[in-house]
């Protein structure tokens, strides 16, 4: 008999018809939401389940489900995983790295043009019907290229948009990091470790690509926004949470920063209402990796884990290996 597995959302027809060919699979290809006690009981008798980084995977669902193996996540970031939990139950984990790299990267630097260049506010104004004529301030923004671009979490995706920023815009770039990056690195990236409070102090464009965790809970909150340059642009592309919404609106609306774009929100997809009332921010709805072949290749990547996993005892990107391994002992 095949494994089952469970496909918690809609997915592209060509992985399910993949994943269809090893397992008995569960789909969700009308995209229904379910609430976390639906989940489980869908879950129940299924050995692996394809998530997407909205589903919580925890000690009550593991507790729930005692038959599940593995849980495939189709992104990078995992704070929807309780990893300790899962190592303990003996559930392996596994992630999407890197292939999202440069089309993060790219976003990233684009919410970075479009808050700094007053893009999206500009776009508003025209479609509303008020450009009637040229003004020499109409919509002037803040300088990109030669200005100082900060980044706040210096992994994968933080090195490309430094190189976007240090090569294609003549920017300085200064970075801080959980571990300071290695001289050829830093070298590569044309990057400068600094303290955060110099980071924060410093940045033209402040770009926060940190993972989410209990330590980077509200990371970015009023005594940080306080600290920033009145002219900053800050932008998130990492994971609500990291920055303390309310009070971004409110350093927004004081003007303690210029502009912020954000394309993840502390509870999305609900968003702080006080945002959507201000004219300084660019909002979008977590997308910076939505390319049809970035996406394409994190669904492959989370089914080849699965069938991997499954099949071979094998995955390619995991996140407790030492669950992988103590699996291949025993069979
Ligand atoms: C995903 C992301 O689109 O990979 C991540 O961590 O934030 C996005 O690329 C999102 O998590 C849903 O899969």
């Amino acid at each position: 008999m095949n494994p089952r597995i469970l496909l918690a959302r809609a997915i592209f027809p060509e992985v399910l018809d993949r994943l269809a060919q090893h397992f008995d699979v569960t789909s969700n290809q009308c995209d229904e939401s379910w609430t976390q006690l639906e989940f489980i009981e869908r879950l129940q008798g299924h050995q692996g389940v394809f998530t997407t980084g909205g589903e919580r995977i925890d000690a009550a669902l593991l507790a729930a489900c005692p038959d599940l193996k593995i849980c495939a996540n189709m992104a990078v970031g995992y704070n929807n995983f309780d990893l300790e939990a899962m190592t303990t139950a003996g559930v392996l984990a596994t992630n999407a790295p890197e292939v999202l790299t440069e089309t993060t990267a790219d976003f990233g630097f684009a919410l970075l043009m479009a808050t700094a260049r007053r893009m999206a506010q500009a776009e508003h104004f025209l479609r509303a019907g008020l450009w009637t004529r040229w003004r020499y301030d109409l919509f002037a923004g803040a300088e990109v290229h030669g200005s100082t671009l900060g980044i706040l979490g210096m992994g994968r995706i933080g090195q490309g948009i430094a190189k976007r920023g240090a090569l294609g815009f003549g920017m300085q770039v200064i970075y801080h990091n959980r571990s300071r990056l290695d001289v050829a690195t830093e070298l590569d990236c044309r990057a400068r470790y600094v303290s955060k409070q110099q980071l924060l102090n410093t940045a033209d464009h402040l770009v926060l690509v940190l993972p989410y965790s209990a330590a980077s809970h509200h990371a970015i909150g009023a005594p940080e926004l306080a600290q920033m340059k009145p002219s900053a642009t800050l932008v998130n592309i990492a994971r609500g949470g990291i920055v303390d919404d309310a009070a971004l609106a409110a350093a927004l609306r004081n003007k303690t920063i210029a502009a912020a774009g954000l394309d993840v929100f502390e509870g999305e997809p609900a968003v702080h209402p006080d945002l959507l009332l201000l004219p300084n921010v660019v909002l979008t709805p977590h997308i910076a990796s939505a390319t049809l072949p970035t996406r394409l290749a994190m669904a492959n990547l989370a089914a080849d884990n699965l069938v991997g996993f499954l099949t071979q005892g094998k995955a390619l990107t995991p996140l407790n290996a030492e669950v992988m391994v103590k699996q291949q002992v025993l069979c």
